[in-house]
């Protein structure tokens, strides 16, 4: 599955070009521990593992806040995807758990190639996006 994401990735509109060293056509965002998103209802609040967020398995805990008290009981997923070269992960979306209230830790989720990452993180109706760049 990773060889044929990689060929249908590379046969795509966008292609890696070898020569360069820039790995990512925009810089992305700059992660640091924490780094908070607002919704449309609740805040969330990113812990990446690794730190930052790197090529291969990655873990995100979300801290999800309604008025700054822990929102409990959502249903909480990731969803990674390329938007440059239209593919996202297998399985698409990870399934996060809530440990203490409000803090929701996600399935190990392979980010399999280097280049922009936007991953999307819902909450009940709710959701934010991340856009990071990993090397390659
Ligand atoms: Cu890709």
């Amino acid at each position: 599955m990773l060889l044929f994401l990689t060929l249908a990735c590379t046969s795509g509109d966008y292609a890696h070009d070898s020569g360069e060293t820039e790995t990512c056509g925009v810089p992305g965002e700059t992660y640091s521990d924490g780094m908070e998103k607002d919704g449309a209802t609740y805040t969330f609040a990113l812990v990446s593992d690794p730190s930052p967020p790197d090529k291969g398995d990655n873990i995100w805990t979300i801290t999800v806040t309604e008025g700054g008290a822990a929102a409990e009981g959502l249903a909480v997923e990731i969803e990674p995807f390329m938007s440059e070269h239209g593919h996202g992960t297998n399985p698409a979306t990870f399934a996060a758990t809530e440990g203490d209230a409000g803090v929701y830790t996600g399935e190990p989720m392979d980010l399999f190639m280097g280049g922009i990452w936007d991953i999307t993180v819902r909450a009940g109706d709710d959701e934010v996006s991340w856009q990071f760049c990993l090397e390659g």
